[in-house]
């Protein structure tokens, strides 16, 4: 009987810490107040700050694996202008290089199902970055594309299956998708304006994206083949990259539309337009937290840049980071490894077991 209870007591000890981790959203950032760039993890709060480079040189654009293990970011540590991509254990450890490279290694994004790694280069000569992809070990280096034109704003497609990216090949900036080996290239745009900075629906069908075309930068959807394509916005001022949250329903931007960069949210048809911020400073970059329910944005209205996060209402605005110096590219984790159905099924099964220890 009592080795029954210890074994009860060790299955509820690791179910408890299952749903620990449930909710364990992060957010990572970087922040000069070292001296110099480094990365920091926070809880979406501002508490629990870590900081998980250490390095003169500059360190940023983290971007998570999604089991939330694991970090890559950027680093300058090589000297000499030259990038590169290196990966870190959540906590700061086991930092290895995965580029190795002397060019120009930026950018790096973690596939959603955690299998591949993007990331922009310059190591075929001068300023003309190329799309790579390599396995999270660095293994398995693949060019993606291959032209004398920039290449760039590569985003996985929520299956990992596909990169929608942006290329000048055509002479204007121009929306494309490829396969993850870089087949099946296809233009999705196709105008004499700037057409850039791709945002998927988490269904994977559409593709939001904000184009001059006419004469000012509003926000398009098309669908993910280039058919159907709608006008969201139609500003006075300039509109910025569109951001679809991932329960689907709602994409943030931000917008010169009152004169300076405040903060905005809608519906995905562009319907219901709200700003969420009313401040002369810059607001903007926002990105929204894995449960479509807050959006974090930086703001110099502390004549240094910080990073906020408000509700979809724009009523609860918070100052996360607070310190004098630059603060910037937030970026969410969520542990998000259960469904929702799946979560159900923790629940009944801690239920079960609870019943049984008794
Ligand atoms: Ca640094
Ligand atoms: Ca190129
Ligand atoms: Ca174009
Ligand atoms: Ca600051």
């Amino acid at each position: 009987m009592v080795q029954f209870k210890t074994v009860c007591h060790f299955i509820m000890l690791a179910i408890f810490f299952s749903f620990g981790k449930i909710s364990q959203t992060q957010i990572a950032f970087i922040s000069d107040r070292d001296w110099n760039s480094e990365i920091y993890v926070m809880d979406p709060n501002g508490n629990n700050l870590r900081r998980l480079t250490n390095h003169p040189a500059h360190d940023g654009q983290p971007s998570w694996s999604p089991d939330g293990r694991k970090i890559v970011f950027v680093t300058g540590r090589g000297g000499g202008g030259n990038m590169e991509v290196y990966v870190m254990n959540s906590n700061g450890d086991n930092m290895r290089n995965l580029t190795n490279h002397p060019a120009r290694n930026i950018s790096p994004s973690w596939s959603p199902n955690g299998r591949g790694i993007l990331f922009m280069s310059n190591r075929d000569g001068g300023k003309n970055l190329e799309i790579y992809t390599m396995d999270p070990n660095g293994n398995n280096l693949q060019r993606l594309t291959n032209h004398p034109a920039y290449d760039g704003q590569p985003v996985w497609s929520p299956d990992g299956q596909r990169i929608a990216f942006v290329s000048e090949r055509d002479l204007n900036y121009e929306i494309y998708v490829m396969d993850l080996n870089g087949n099946n290239l296809r233009r999705l745009t196709n105008n004499l304006g700037e057409d850039e900075s791709p945002s998927w629906s988490p269904d994977g069908r559409r593709i939001a994206f904000v184009s001059n075309r006419s004469g000012r930068f509003n926000i398009y959807v098309m669908d993910s083949n280039g058919n159907n394509l709608r006008n969201l916005t139609n500003h006075p001022g300039d509109d910025g990259p569109p951001n679809w949250s991932p329960d689907g329903q709602r994409i943030t931007f931000q917008s010169l539309m009152d004169g300076n960069s405040n903060i905005y949210v809608m519906e995905i048809d562009g319907g219901d337009p709200r700003r969420l911020t009313d401040h002369l400073a810059f607001d903007g970059l926002p990105s929204w937290s894995p449960d479509s329910k807050r959006i974090a944005f930086v703001s110099e209205r502390d004549l240094n840049y910080e990073i906020y996060v408000t509700d979809v209402n724009g009523i609860d605005i918070r100052n996360l980071t607070n310190h004098p110096v630059y603060d910037f590219q937030p970026n969410w984790f969520n542990s998000d490894g259960y469904s929702v159905s799946s979560e159900t099924n923790l629940m009944i099964m801690w239920g079960q077991i609870k019943r049984a220890c008794d």
